[in-house]
């Protein structure tokens, strides 16, 4: 997160001082993609893990991602973003499937 400083005039003490202002952090969707191999199954486990989604939204999600090529798991800040992309890769490859999945600016 960056600080934007903007000098202030302070009218108590008649000294310029420099208020920190804090601006949100860029959002970032982390995005599943479709593939013809990865069972159904084990993209709703996905979303269930790492995105605390219960069954039925998880359920929900992964349809889409089946018949619209592509879905969101949710939405972070830039850190944690990447972690669940890297978490997510990591438990597919472990479990030998090719489930793709994404970053991008929100
Ligand atoms: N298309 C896959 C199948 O038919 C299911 C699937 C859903 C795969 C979502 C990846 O991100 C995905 N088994």
């Amino acid at each position: 997160m960056s600080i934007q400083k903007t000098p202030q005039w302070d009218e108590e003490s008649d000294v310029l001082e420099a208020k920190p202002r804090l601006k949100p952090p860029q959002l970032y969707k982390v995005v599943l993609l479709n593939d013809d191999y990865t069972p159904m199954d084990f993209v709703v486990e996905v979303l269930e893990m790492f995105f605390n989604l219960n069954r039925r939204k998880a359920t929900r999600i992964m349809l889409q991602i089946h018949t619209e090529g592509r879905g969101i798991g949710g939405v972070f800040t830039r850190d944690i973003a990447e972690t669940k992309v890297i978490q997510v890769i990591d438990y597919a490859r472990e479990n030998e499937h090719p489930l793709a999945c994404v970053m991008e600016a929100a």
